[in-house]
């Protein structure tokens, strides 16, 4: 057998490098990758089974769920709770959190967020959609675990990752030591280590925004696309737009290729539509770890205050040259937010 790395193995060899490790959080991102491999095989047969469509429920957000959202969220839910390695799972499809009681999680030294199926209305039309998931450490020793231990900043993150179920399913995650991405064989049903260290370009050519919010954009916002529009050789302008609407396809493509995303708050989102737990927090991690940058267009995502569950923040994220020439345009614009 050639070189092949598993993500198995490989969590094995990085847990070595941690003495002290005791193996919870290998196992617990094990788990993790377990459930993803449930979660691909439902989403590749989507369009055969009986599983597309509205679920006719609606999530915390009012959003409709779509049967692969409910799908996914039961399936990593359930992993996550057997694996008996976290105390409390923090699921955007949830309005609050879920304490696990068992004997084992009781005492479980981490916590989970976990966006199960991000970008799920792309489903029904064939497009990449995403797994996206944070780990934290316990902070209550003593008493119960609650939302105090799910509220933490995002510099608190000891692992972070999204699996995105693409062309090909890849599964991407860092423990604070870089990133590495792993690619799904399924003729041996295993995650293979296919991208590792994984660096995002200091600057790129690709920007990625929904244009159709543009009259509801702050103002420098609208300055910084202009920008982007602009005829320039020397610095590879105009730039190219792409935007898929899965956020973890276009943070994929930009961590590979190099380039921006940016959701700004609009005038239907005045916080900006993501949510810092589930979808900022882990993704701003992963980028950082990757040499990139994530801001809300002034602070660091990393170093937000976290107050609520479900709270939004306006973010841009990508290549290091690229966030921070999007951050000069807001500054340079602060009284027109
Ligand atoms: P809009 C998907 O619903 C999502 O949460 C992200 O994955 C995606 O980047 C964004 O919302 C798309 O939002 O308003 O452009 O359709």
């Amino acid at each position: 057998m050639n070189n092949i790395i598993t993500l198995g193995q490989f969590i094995i060899e990085k847990q070595a490098q941690f003495p002290y490790a005791k193996g919870e959080l290998s196992r617990l991102l094990r788990d993790i990758g377990i459930a993803a491999k449930i979660v691909n095989r439902e989403v590749n047969k989507a369009g055969l089974m009986d599983i597309l469509g509205s679920a006719g429920s609606t999530n915390i957000q009012g959003e409709s769920q779509q049967k692969l959202d409910v799908y996914a969220n039961t399936q990593f839910i359930s992993a996550l709770t057997s694996g008996g390695e976290c105390c409390i799972v923090a699921s955007e499809e949830n309005e609050d959190i879920i304490r696990i009681d068992s004997a084992v999680s009781k005492s479980a030294r981490y916590i989970v967020a976990i966006d199960p199926l991000d970008g799920s209305s792309n489903i029904d039309v064939n497009v990449p959609v995403g797994t996206i998931f944070s780990i934290y450490r316990r902070i209550s020793k003593e008493s119960l675990p609650g939302l105090p231990d799910v509220l933490q900043k995002g510099t608190e993150q000891v692992a972070a990752g999204y699996i995105i179920y693409g062309s090909s399913t890849m599964l991407v995650y860092t423990t604070g030591h870089g990133v590495n991405g792993f690619t799904l064989d399924p003729s041996i049903g295993e995650f293979c280590l296919s991208h590792p260290q994984m660096k995002i370009p200091e600057t790129g050519t690709i920007y990625s925004i929904n244009e159709g919010n543009y009259v509801h954009f702050p103002e420098g916002v609208k300055q910084y696309i202009k920008y982007c529009q602009v005829e320039d050789v020397k610095s590879c302008r105009p730039y190219s737009s792409r935007y898929i609407g899965s956020m973890v396809a276009d943070l994929h493509r930009n961590l590979i290729k190099g380039g921006i995303f940016i959701y700004p708050n609009t005038a239907a989102a005045p916080s900006g539509k993501l949510r810092l737990v589930y979808e900022c927090n882990p993704l701003a991690f992963v980028v950082e770890q990757a040499g990139g940058r994530a801001t809300n267009g002034f602070s660091r995502i990393l170093d937000l205050e976290v107050n609520q569950l479900h709270q939004r923040s306006p973010i841009f994220i990508g290549s290091n040259h690229m966030v921070m020439k999007a951050e000069a345009f807001m500054a340079g614009n602060k009284s027109k937010r």
